[in-house]
């Protein structure tokens, strides 16, 4: 991908808490967790974005905490605790998945089998249109559209999202509604007879995580 926008801070830099309207970009964050203390983590892990980032990142929207049956990975591994947040930011692509992964470390996060259980996931879902199949930062998330444990959260965070994609024969960008995606990975769902994404809880956030819309708004 060549989305790298010109003179972005560094996640790691330190640098002056910008105004809103600075805050260009919009990207969806999927944040998921099977080991430990994971409804903490999750909280935890949204403040950590915006601190960490000393305001380059701000919340915009945030799901409810779900509890998701694990895909993939290692029989017998936990449920899941999964939940998706919007950010408004100034940071690049590859400079939000930095700051995603400085989190994931920060609570204790260790690689041993993909897809085995984790004290903290943070993907990047999507970030503004980007479409790009670079490896180390595939956008939108290669698996985001057939997940329910991503969609499902999305849509509440959002019920107007949309997700990008490629048509791989022409070459063409397209947009589906992130609703539209979500309500058929539910009814695939039903008709497996399984609840494999159920709502849990609001997440307990404190607003000053969250963009208030005050200085793009001229209050
Ligand atoms: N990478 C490429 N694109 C991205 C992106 N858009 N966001 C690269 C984040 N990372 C991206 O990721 C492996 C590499 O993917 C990174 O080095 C990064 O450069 P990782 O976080 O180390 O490993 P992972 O998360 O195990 O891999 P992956 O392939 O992202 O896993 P998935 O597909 O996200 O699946 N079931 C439930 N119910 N809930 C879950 O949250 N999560 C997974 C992980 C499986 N099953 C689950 C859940
Ligand atoms: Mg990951």
């Amino acid at each position: 991908m060549h989305a790298r926008v010109g003179n972005v801070p560094n996640a790691n830099q330190s640098h002056p808490a910008p105004g809103m309207d600075a805050l260009a970009h919009t990207a969806v964050l999927a944040l998921g967790s099977n080991l430990g203390e994971s409804e903490t983590t999750l909280e935890q892990a949204a403040a950590d974005l915006v601190h960490l980032s000393a305001g380059a990142v701000r919340l915009v929207g945030a799901s409810g905490l779900y509890v998701t049956e694990p895909v993939g990975g290692p029989a017998d591994q936990p449920d899941y605790i999964n939940a998706i947040l919007e950010v408004r930011t100034i940071l690049d692509p590859y400079a939000l998945l930095a700051l995603c992964q400085q989190v994931e470390a920060h609570h204790h996060r260790v690689r041993l089998v993909r897809w085995g259980p984790r004290t903290l996931d943070i993907d990047v879902i999507s970030y503004d249109d980007l479409v790009s199949d670079d490896p180390v930062l595939t956008l939108p998330h290669p698996r985001a559209h057939e997940r329910a444990f991503v969609l499902v959260p999305w849509e509440q965070a959002n019920p107007q999202a949309v997700i990008p994609s490629r048509d791989a024969a022409t070459g063409e960008q397209t947009r589906h509604l992130v609703a539209d995606l979500a309500r058929r990975v539910r009814a695939a769902d039903e008709r497996a007879g399984v609840n494999a994404v159920r709502f849990m809880r609001d997440m307990n956030l404190p607003k000053n995580l969250f963009d208030s819309g005050a200085e793009s708004e001229g209050v």
